[in-house]
């Protein structure tokens, strides 16, 4: 591509963008698929380090770590979909209504998980897989701990 044509390209692109990109056309279900996206997202990297730990598939600290990685930056993203603008969507959610009026609270059990999810990150690459039992298992502890105060059963 020349120059001329990729400046062209460019400005295409950029006004394009607003149409794109803009905020108020999401309705409420649109915030569901987010989170829920990015919960099947973490759930995805998640499952691939627990088989390690295990010994039930080899323990490969290269893969572990990406997977690790993967998990503390997702970790930061559900929130977004948690908003009082996801409240009145009719899809299929086991969200619990406690979620939108404990904001507070329920915002302290999803930084626990950032939490954890970074210290996984962190200690991730280590010769020994053993030693990241303790890290990983607390990242489990955050999902269940939330899970089991703002998800409904089923
Ligand atoms: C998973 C999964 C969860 C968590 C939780 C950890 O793999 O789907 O919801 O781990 O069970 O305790």
């Amino acid at each position: 591509m020349n120059p001329t044509m990729k400046k062209l390209m460019m400005s295409a692109i950029l006004l394009s963008l607003p149409i794109l990109g803009n905020a108020q056309d999401k309705t409420a279900d649109d915030y569901v698929e987010y989170r829920q996206g990015v919960f099947n997202a973490i759930g995805w990297h998640f499952k691939k380090m627990g088989p390690m730990i295990q010994g039930r598939i080899p323990y490969d600290a290269v893969e572990f770590k990406r997977h690790a990685e993967a998990v503390a930056v997702l970790s930061h993203m559900p929130a977004e979909g948690f908003v009082k603008e996801a409240k009145d969507s009719t899809l299929p959610t086991r969200v619990k209504p406690d979620v939108w009026f404990q904001t507070e609270r329920f915002n302290t059990y999803m930084d626990d998980m950032i939490k954890a999810a970074a210290e996984l990150a962190e200690q991730a690459g280590v010769e020994d897989k053993d030693e990241l039992r303790p890290a990983y298992g607390n990242v489990a502890k955050q999902c269940k701990a939330c899970h089991d105060r703002y998800r409904e059963r089923g």
